[in-house]
């Protein structure tokens, strides 16, 4: 048994009929193959099962198993009454699930399942695990637990977030018990290739140009040994708002900088809403930063979202954060 909650969760699933399960806001590779393993998983059980999100889920993604039946809905307005029990997957908190800074859960007995560090464990039930690699990880070692007997779509949702979470496996501190899971997810049939080129490889031009304005933005704080970008919402609109453009370039140039720590992408989502993204190059923990600006996440990867500020205090705001957290950890 890898977990002790396993069969309580399970018991808690064999007695509900209608199971609703979560994407979180802005859903990343591991929250979209997290809820569409589950889903399979829950189908093979004989549920009712219906994903939401509050954000609608990018084109790339689109080729995953079961991705049609992902539901973008907005929570203060959803008739949340039918269903008698909620699977929240990678989420660590509330708006992270609502897309709403203040927004409430539905009133439905609630199993949490994740693996940020920051998870508030909000849920009736809360099987949180910070040691694996992604949310996927955890399903996989509780379908394990459960007995669900895995075929190429579920091994391909699993992989996908797996792959996602680790940077394709590049993130500081990956290890053999991940690459040997995901060796087991291809040997049934998952295409590791496949799901690259169509997560990773599959940039719109005009995105990869808005990574030009990012770089061109990029600041080296030499003494807080980190990098950041800050890109207003004029510049953000002019190139149509490239939904998901931010974590990309987080992921491939904030941990590349010779002599940094960490480093941080802000981007005006809308007006006086700053979206950060942090990443670690040495593995220093950057949810610590997060956390303090009122977001969350992992050692290696966290975000975190400023709200009603103008963009330049925003941005001071965060840059202070950082540069607290860099004294204290130097
Ligand atoms: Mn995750």
């Amino acid at each position: 048994m890898n977990y002790k909650l396993s069969q309580k969760i399970l018991g808690k699933i064999k007695d509900s009929e209608n199971i609703l399960v979560n994407c979180h806001t802005s859903p990343d590779p591991d929250s979209l193959g997290s809820a569409l393993a589950m889903y399979i998983a829950l189908k093979k059980l004989g549920k009712d099962v219906e994903i939401v999100c509050p954000d609608n889920i990018p084109d790339d993604s689109k080729f995953l198993p079961f991705s049609e039946k992902i539901k973008k809905i907005k929570f203060a307005k959803f008739d949340f009454s039918k269903y008698d029990l909620f699977l929240v997957l990678d989420s660590a908190g509330e708006n992270m699930i609502t897309g709403i800074s203040d927004g409430k859960l539905p009133n439905i007995y609630t199993v949490v399942i994740d693996h940020h560090k920051t998870n508030k464990n909000f849920g009736n039930i809360n099987l949180v695990d910070v040691k694996v690699s992604s949310c996927a990880e955890l399903i996989y070692k509780l379908f394990q637990d459960w007995g669900i007997k895995l075929d190429t779509q579920l091994a391909t949702n699993l992989l996908t977030g797996i792959l996602g979470d680790t940077g394709i496996f590049e993130y500081p501190g990956v290890g053999v018990e991940t690459l040997g899971l995901a060796g087991k997810l291809m040997e049934l049939g998952a295409d590791k290739d496949e799901i690259v080129l169509n997560i990773f490889r599959t940039e719109e031009f005009k995105n990869v140009k808005f990574w030009g304005e990012i770089l061109k933005r990029m600041e080296i704080d030499a003494e807080g040994k980190f990098v950041w970008s800050a890109v207003s919402y004029d510049v953000y609109n002019e190139y149509g708002k490239p939904g998901g453009a931010k974590d990309a370039a987080a992921g491939m140039f904030l941990s590349l900088v010779k002599g940094t720590d960490f480093g941080m992408i802000m981007l005006e989502e809308e007006k006086k809403t700053l979206a950060v993204s942090f990443r670690s190059r040495t593995g220093l923990d950057v949810a610590e930063i997060a956390v303090e600006l009122g977001g969350g996440g992992h050692k290696a990867a966290a975000g975190a979202k400023i709200y009603g500020l103008e963009f330049d205090s925003a941005v001071l705001k965060v840059l202070g954060a950082a540069r607290k957290y860099a004294r204290k950890a130097s």
